[in-house]
């Protein structure tokens, strides 16, 4: 009773502490919902850009990076000559249900110029941007941090978020992160082709745990024995429509054995699962880089199950989280 109360009471600091650090929302067994972080842009444009030396393009806003110092070349610069309504705009490479706005703000001098930026979501990249629904507005006590975060009474779909700053200021963006709502569907079971003797149940990449370290983990990943065509799924319990699947990878050791696997969806549990539909290409050693391994399907694919398959001789499958969303 003791070590289940002592393990319930870790489960719920970690999670804590998962969202006081990551940029990606942790997902909690069983939830619905979960923000992931929009990475695919057409182009971001803005009003005008500065003509001094350090620029300020508008892609910059977009550019992975969040220093705040201007002289860092990561942020915009709208040019300041006199500029009405400074606007910026980033077209997303599809249509998305987006539920929050993170701005990165100029940090070494003149904050407060974004108080009264309007964000907005739309399929309008045409200003004032009326035509986009408001997702928020940066008061001026929001400018005194250097993250500032906005979220949307209710999420809003649109290709465009446009951010306008009523006035005669400058329009300074270092970092404009895009938050999608996705729904995550839970699995109910999942089985695989042999389990390592040591430990390494299939269950463990659908117990909500993403800690990635086998070896001294929190008996949160999966691991077959070395056999020829490894393989592993999960059931739904029903039909499920799957738009995207990321799988948490060993992050102790070994992560390239995860290389050449296929992610399908369909109605089949017997391997090699050719029958299901395969779910974006074959995992290589550069997707395997990042972890998790995020693998968007070409198109959203019906199913009750999720296999991964890795064909070949002496291989071993191992899977510390394997998290499925659907388009809202
Ligand atoms: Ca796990």
């Amino acid at each position: 009773m003791k070590i289940a109360l002592a393990f319930c009471l870790l489960a719920v600091f970690l999670k804590s502490t998962s969202y006081a650090n990551g940029s990606r929302d942790q997902v909690i067994f069983g939830s619905s919902t979960d923000s992931v972080l929009v990475k695919k842009f057409v182009e971001a444009r803005q009003s005008s850009t500065w003509t001094g030396t350090y620029g300020g393009a508008a892609g910059r806003a977009i550019d992975g990076h969040t220093n705040g110092n201007f002289n860092a070349r990561t942020c915009t610069h709208s040019s300041c000559r006199g500029e009405t309504n400074p606007w910026w705009y980033v077209k997303l490479q599809s249509s998305k249900v987006i539920s929050k706005v993170v701005i990165y703000n100029r940090q070494d001098c003149c904050a407060s110029r974004l108080a009264g930026a309007v964000i907005g979501i739309g399929s309008s990249n045409f200003p004032p941007f009326t035509r986009n629904q408001r997702c928020g507005t940066i008061s001026s006590d929001m400018t005194k941090v250097t993250r500032i975060e906005v979220v949307c009474n209710q999420p809003i779909i649109g290709q465009y978020v446009s951010v306008r700053l009523p006035g005669t200021n400058c329009l300074t963006l270092c970092e404009v992160q895009i938050y999608e709502s996705v729904s995550v569907t839970p699995f109910i079971t999942a089985r695989q082709s042999s389990t390592y003797y040591e430990g390494g149940a299939a269950i463990r990449a659908i117990d909500g745990n993403i800690d990635t370290r086998y070896l001294y983990g929190r008996a949160s990943c999966t691991h077959t024995a070395r056999q020829r065509n490894p393989w592993w799924y999960a059931d739904f319990g029903s039909l499920k429509t799957v738009s995207k699947v990321v799988i948490y990878n060993r992050g102790d050791c070994c992560a390239d054995r995860l290389g050449d696997a296929q992610v399908r969806v369909g109605g089949t549990t017997v391997a090699p699962f050719t029958r299901n539909t395969q779910c974006g290409g074959t995992i290589t050693q550069v997707m395997i880089r990042s972890n998790p391994v995020e693998i968007e399907c070409h198109r959203p694919i019906t199913g009750r199950y999720v296999s991964v398959y890795i064909p070949g001789n002496n291989k071993i499958l191992s899977l510390c989280e394997v998290k499925v969303y659907s388009r809202q």
